[in-house]
Formats: C-alpha cells, structure tokens, sequence
C-alpha cells in the first residue's frame, strides 16, 4: 500500500483512494521490504500483514505560506518510511520497533492511554510522531474506533530534520496503517487531512503541505496544492530537460525542539488581524490568515503588498503596540495569538513577514503558470524566469523571513557561481536547497562541484 503514486478511483465521486498493491519483486523498494519484512518477523515472531510506504518531499516554490491558506508546489522525492505492520486482536498494545535500533529506542504502549509527551529541550522521541496518526484515527472514528493491538517495524531513509519531511511522512504513515487496521476507507484528501491535524500534537503550528503532499504526489509530477476553499491538487509538468537538485547542508534543524517556526506563524497572525482592522471590516477579529483576508477583502498580489506596505512599519512592534492597536490585554495576546513555545516573545516583525507570504504566494502561481507554458511552447526565457522565481524567494526567506543559516548561504552561493538558481527548501534555519539545473550534464557538473 503507497501513499503516492496513482490512486483507485473510490466510490464517492472526487474521491481517490490509497492503491493497495501486491508487492513487485521488479519494484525499487523490494529490497528494502524483505529486509524489514524478516525484521518484523525477527520481533514478533509472525509475518507481517502488510506494508505501508510513504515519501518524504521537497517543495520547489511556495515557502512558509501554507499556514497562511496560500497553494505550495511540492513533489515526493525517493526516500521514504516503510512501515510492516500487523493487527494484533489478542491485546491493545502499540509496539514500536525501528530497523535502525540503536537510534531508535524500541516503544510499548496501551492504546488506550496514548499520550504524547513533548520535553522542555530538545525534540519529541520519534515515536511520538507515530501516536499522533495513532491519535488523529482514533478520533476521527470516535465510538467506531475497534480493539485492537497494532504491531510495527519501521525502516526509513528520509533525511531528518533536513526540511524535507521526515516527520509528515512518519505521521501521514501511521495515520494510513492505523486506517488500514481499522478497515478505514482510505480517502487521499481525508487521511490528509487528519495528518495535519494530528501532527499538530506536536506543538508545531504547520500548515498543510507535507501531509498533502505525502498522499497527493503523482509519480512524473510536482503539485500544485491549494489548501484553499478545500485541499486540492494540481498535477504540473516540469520543464523537459530540467533537473532538481536537492543538497543537504546537514545542519539539522528540529523545528520541533524550538520557536522559530511558531514565531512566525504568530507574527502571520497578528499582522493578517492588524490588516484586517485597518481595512474597518467589521468582523475584523474573526481574522488569522492571510488568504482568508484576501479573500474578502478581493485583493489582487500586487493591492496587497500595497496594504501591507501602506498599514505596518518596518521596525520591531512591543507587545504594548499589539495590544493597543487591536484592544486586546496582555492576557489575550498570549490565549488568543501566542502557542505555547512563544509565550516568551515580546517583540514582532509585522510588516517583513507579510511582505514574504504576500509576494511568495503570487511566486507559486507565476511558477505553475510557467511551467503549463513550456508544455505548450518550450522557451529558454521561461526556463530562466523559473528560475529568478527560486532565486527571489530565496532572498525574500533570507532577508524577510530570517530563516536561512550560513551553510544555506553557502550552497546558495556555490549555485550561483555555476549559473544554477537554489533556495532553501522546507521550513529553513538548516537543511536543504533545491536546484534548478537546466539539463542532466549540468546537474552532473553541478553535483560534482557541491561533492567537492
Ligand atoms: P519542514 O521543512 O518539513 O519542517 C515545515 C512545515 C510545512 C511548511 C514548511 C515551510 C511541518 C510538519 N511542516 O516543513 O507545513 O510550513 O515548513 O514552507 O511543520
């Protein structure tokens, strides 16, 4: 069973369900199967019952916006968590076993007391990843939910905390497996959909994308994810001949393990409120993000840049200024705007984080209606508008959103000495570039020149 790939037509019209397959011995991963599959044999003594794939990814354009309710343009990548699973009707444990056992400590629990524990440092244990889809099944189906223990070994080789989506692939997997145990129909949209929100268990305020992505990709294509009145995607060709390159600068960034994430995701809402008073809507606190507000307001790209640059300043605002300006105590700010890792911020850069998401949106769109171009009509200047796209949003991360690191910085620059347009890929501060190379020999140039 794979969560990417082509999907079977469901019943329900719209719907496209998780394909289960027989397994391929010609397939890619088969190796991989059959070693994990006598791992899980190895622990618990019996064969698995089935296997659950899903892919990491990397997002080619539309960073830090899915939170805001604006489309991304994602695609899967190779590595993937592999799951063998078994029903267990003996029991109600979750037994956690990772093939990589030595990094990976091995995990029982009562499914009936799952509980997700976040530490005061550092990042959450992996298998927390693992009960929030455990979780988000469980109250998706409420009194439906059946007795029955869930047996699991895991294999992966998503890199982690790389931004390309180690920790969605390992959620949306266990949301997909725990469904299949409880003969769940398997939904695309809808698993989606509880992964995001289960995932969220884990303090992080994400938006969507990772989770879409895990159960929407299509093999040949990226997509084009709107989240937007409902999730939806949009297969989109990328140009012949071209070539992504994904580099890691293997500084690890858990996003998990600190506030830099939710501190944006805060600075998004209160300046999406700010916008929404100044524009004297008269249900202007109903208001967190900023495609909701655009939306009403019937803003185009460029009249909202306009509004941001016109309503808020470049300096830093003080937790007095915030209060004031939208009436609200302290006390609100922190129910009402703060998470629970931000507690602690006193100041707010309003004006730079809008600009980003504004401007980043419309690059997403500009990038897709490129890409359908160069399927009609190949042209070298489209080719090199994808990529200024890239570049402009690297810089406008770097510069506006604060979320690159000096080794980014580095790979950044070693692509543009060869003429290859990089950004960061994924939520930043670490991680991994994607590369546009205009054909396969200057991708294998390219390579050689980051290897060396
Ligand atoms: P990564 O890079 O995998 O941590 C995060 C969010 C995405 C998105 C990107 C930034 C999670 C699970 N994912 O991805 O939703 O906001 O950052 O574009 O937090």
């Amino acid at each position: 069973m794979a969560a990417s790939g082509n999907g079977t037509a469901g019943n329900v019209p719209g719907e496209e369900h998780v394909a289960v397959q027989h397994l391929q011995p010609q397939s890619k991963i088969y190796d991989r199967l059959v070693s994990l599959g006598a791992f899980y044999k190895q622990q618990y003594g019996t064969e698995p019952e089935f296997y659950v794939r899903v892919p990491g990814r990397v997002n080619l354009i539309g960073e830090h916006v899915d939170y805001c309710g604006y489309s991304v343009l994602p695609m899967a990548v190779e590595q993937s968590i592999i799951l063998a699973i078994g029903a267990n009707p003996e029991q109600t444990q979750l037994q956690l076993r990772h093939l990589d056992g030595k990094k990976f400590q091995t995990f029982d629990c009562d499914l009936n007391a799952l509980e997700i524990k976040l530490p005061k440092v550092g990042g959450p244990a992996w298998y927390n990843y693992f009960i929030c889809g455990v979780k988000g099944i469980q109250e998706e189906l409420g009194a439906k939910w059946r007795e029955t223990g869930i047996r699991v070994a895991l294999s992966g080789n998503v890199p982690l905390a790389a931004g390309l989506s180690s920790s969605s692939a390992l959620v949306s997997a266990a949301v997909l497996a725990t469904a299949h145990v409880q003969s769940m129909s398997l939904d695309r949209k809808l698993l989606a959909s509880i992964s995001a929100s289960c995932e969220q268990y884990i303090g992080t305020h994400s938006g969507g994308m990772d989770q879409a992505i895990a159960y929407l990709a299509k093999k040949g294509y990226a997509q084009h994810i709107e989240f937007h009145p409902k999730l939806n995607a949009t297969p989109v060709m990328l140009p012949a001949g071209c070539c992504f390159v994904v580099a890691n600068s293997c500084v690890h960034k858990n996003k998990a393990a600190s506030s830099d994430y939710n501190e944006r995701v805060v600075e998004c809402r209160l300046a999406t409120r700010w916008l929404a008073k100044s524009q004297k809507l008269p249900n202007w606190q109903d208001f967190m993000r900023f495609k909701d507000l655009e939306e009403e307001c019937q803003l185009d790209n460029a009249a909202y840049e306009q509004l941001v640059l016109q309503q808020l300043k470049q300096s830093l605002y003080t937790r007095d200024d915030i209060c004031e300006a939208l009436g609200i105590t302290e006390q609100q700010l922190e129910t009402d705007f703060l998470t629970p890792s931000t507690q602690h911020m006193q100041q707010f850069k309003l004006r730079q984080r809008a600009l980003h998401v504004i401007q980043e949106s419309g690059r997403v769109l500009k990038f897709r209606q490129i890409c359908e171009q160069l399927q009609r009509r190949p042209s070298k200047e489209d080719v090199k508008q994808l990529g200024k796209l890239m570049q402009q949003s690297h810089h406008s991360l770097r510069e506006l959103y604060e979320c690159s690191h000096p080794d980014l910085e580095r790979l950044v620059a070693l692509s543009t000495k060869q003429g290859v347009s990089a950004r960061v890929t994924g939520a930043g501060w670490g991680g991994c570039i994607v590369a546009m190379c205009e054909s396969m020999e200057a991708a294998e140039e390219y390579v050689k020149v980051l290897e060396a």
